[in-house]
C-alpha cells in the first residue's frame, strides 16, 4: 500500500526521526511549499490540503496580503513587550472587539494559552465577583474534550495519552457528558462554586462531534440563570470554518458581527480564538470579553512577553479582513452542503463510509471498521498518492476540512479524489 518516497523526503524523515522528540506520528509526506488550498512536497508533488493545519490555514497557504503584511512589519518592527506600548496594538484591539462584538480583548500566542488565560479571568471572576470562597472555583468541562497540551488543560482531558503520568494534575475541574444539558444543568444545581462551564461548539479532535442544534442555546440560558461564565473554546471552530463566523453564530452567515447577531447568536462571556486568527502564518491567540468580566485581571497578574506584539497584531487584522473581504465564511457554508450531499450521495453506494458529518468546511467521515483497524491511516496514505492531504483522529475517522478559499471546482476535484480512493477500500 505504501508507495515508494523519493530521497529527498527520506532524508527529511530520517533527521526528524533521528534528531526530533518522538511526540508526533506525522503521515509521511514531506512539504516545501504551500499556496492557496495547494501544497508541494519536496519531490515537487502538489496535493489538495484537507487539514489546513488543524483549521489554521482558513485563508489558504501564503495568502499574499497577510505575506505582505508579516513582510512590512518584519523590517520595522517586530516586539516591544508590553513594557512599553507600540503603535499597532490599539488599532488591532478596537477592530477585533468591534468585529467580533466584545468590549476588550486580551492578546496570547497560542490556543492554549488563550484557554489558559480564559481559565484564570474565570476563575478569578468567580472568586471576586461572584464571591465563591478562595480556592474553591470550579470549572465545568465536557467529556472527550480537547483544548490544548498545558499541564492544567491536561490535566482535565479524557485521553489516557494526553493525560497519564503527566501529574500530580491540576483539579477544580468538574466533568459532564457532550450535548447533555441536563447533566450541565443538574451540576450547577447542585454546586455553588461553580464561575464557568467551557465548551467546543462542536469538538473537533472528538471526531467533528457535532451537537444537537439547541445545546449551546440551552447551556447559554443555564449559564446565564446560574450566574456562570459561558467559555467557548473556537480556536478550530472559529473565524468561518463552519460557515459562520463563529460556531455559536449558528445559521448566521454574516462575515463579521453584525447587528443580526446581537438578535440570533449565542454570545459566550468569554470568547477563545487562535489558529485562524493569523491565517497560519504566526501564533496569535485571544480572549474577547466585556469590560465587567475582563477587568479581573489587573496590571502584574497575566501577560506574555510576544502577546499583542506588533508583527502578531497586524497579522492577525488582515488575516480578518480577507476573511470578509473574500466572504470565506459564506464560501464555507455554500462548499461544505456541496461536500456533505456528493459524500452522502456517495455512502448510499458505499459499505467502508458509515457516515459524514459537521458543519461548514468542518467536516470528518466515519469508517466502517473498528477503532483500532488501520484502515483510517490507509485510506489517508493512498489520499497522499492520490493528491490530496488528510490526517485520521480517533483511529477510524479522517477529518476533511481544506482552506475556506477552495473553489467550486477544486472541490469536485477533491470529491473525486476522495470517492475514487474509498472505493479502492470497498468492503
Ligand atoms: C496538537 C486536535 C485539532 C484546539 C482547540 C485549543 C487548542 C486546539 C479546540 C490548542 C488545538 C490542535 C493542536 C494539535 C492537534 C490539534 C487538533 F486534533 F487535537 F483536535 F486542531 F484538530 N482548543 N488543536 O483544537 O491550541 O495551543 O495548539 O495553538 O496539539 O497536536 P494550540
Amino acid at each position: 500500500m505504501e508507495s515508494t518516497i523519493a530521497k529527498n523526503s527520506e532524508y527529511h524523515l530520517a533527521l526528524e526521526a533521528q534528531f526530533g522528540a518522538h511526540d508526533y506520528h506525522p503521515l509521511p509526506v514531506v512539504l516545501a511549499k504551500g499556496e492557496g488550498v495547494y501544497l508541494w512536497d519536496v519531490e515537487g508533488k502538489q496535493y489538495f490540503d484537507f487539514l489546513s493545519a488543524y483549521s489554521a490555514v482558513n485563508q489558504g497557504h501564503c495568502h499574499p496580503e497577510i505575506i505582505k503584511t508579516i513582510q512590512e512589519q518584519a523590517s520595522t518592527l517586530t516586539l516591544t513587550s508590553r513594557a512599553f506600548h507600540n503603535n499597532k496594538l490599539g488599532e488591532y484591539l478596537k477592530f477585533t472587539t468591534q468585529y467580533f462584538g466584545f468590549e476588550s480583548l486580551l492578546p496570547m500566542n497560542t490556543g492554549a494559552e488563550g484557554v489558559e488565560t480564559a481559565i484564570k479571568i474565570t476563575r478569578k471572576w468567580g472568586h471576586t465577583v461572584k464571591g465563591i470562597p478562595e480556592g474553591q472555583a470550579q470549572i465545568v468541562v465536557c467529556d472527550n474534550n480537547f483544548h490544548g497540551r498545558t499541564t492544567t488543560i491536561i490535566s482535565f482531558s479524557s485521553d489516557a495519552g494526553s493525560k497519564n503520568h503527566f501529574g500530580p494534575h491540576t483539579g477544580g475541574f468538574i466533568h459532564i457528558p457532550y450535548n447533555d444539558t441536563e447533566a450541565l444543568e443538574k451540576v450547577l444545581q447542585q454546586n455553588p462554586n461553580i464561575a464557568g462551564f467551557l465548551v467546543e461548539p462542536i469538538q473537533g479532535e472528538a471526531g467533528v462531534y457535532t451537537p444537537d442544534e439547541d445545546f449551546i442555546r440551552k447551556s447559554r440560558e443555564l449559564c446565564s440563570k446560574h450566574n456562570v461564565l459561558l467559555i467557548a473554546d473556537e480556536i478550530q471552530t472559529g473565524i468561518g470554518r463552519t460557515g459562520a463566523l463563529l460556531a455559536v453564530c449558528g445559521n448566521c452567515s454574516c462575515e463579521a458581527h453584525c447587528e443580526r447577531q446581537k438578535d440570533t447568536y449565542i454570545r459566550p462571556d468569554l470568547l477563545i480564538l487562535g489558529k485562524a486568527l493569523s491565517g497560519g502564518v504566526y501564533p496569535v491567540s485571544t480572549v474577547l470579553a466585556d469590560r465587567q468580566i475582563m477587568d479581573v485581571i489587573q496590571p502584574g497578574q497575566h501577560g506574555s512577553t510576544f502577546g499583542g506584539n506588533p508583527m502578531g497584531v497586524s497579522v492577525a487584522k488582515t488575516a480578518l479582513q480577507v476573511i470578509v473581504d473574500e466572504k470565506l465564511t459564506q464560501n464555507a457554508r455554500h462548499m461544505g452542503k456541496i461536500f456533505r450531499s456528493e459524500m452522502n450521495a456517495f455512502i448510499k453506494e458505499s459499505k467502508i463510509v458509515k457516515l459524514v458529518r459537521g458543519r461548514g468546511l468542518l467536516n470528518a467521515i466515519l469508517i466502517n471498521d473498528k477503532e483500532e483497524s488501520k484502515t483510517a491511516w490507509n485510506i489517508c496514505l493512498r489520499l497522499r498518492d492520490n493528491g490530496l492531504l488528510a490526517k485520521p483522529t480517533h483511529g477510524n475517522i479522517i477529518r476533511f476540512a481544506p482552506p475556506l478559499v477552495i473553489t467550486e471546482d477544486q472541490l469536485h476535484q477533491c470529491i473525486q479524489i476522495i470517492t475514487s480512493t474509498l472505493k479502492e477500500f470497498e468492503l
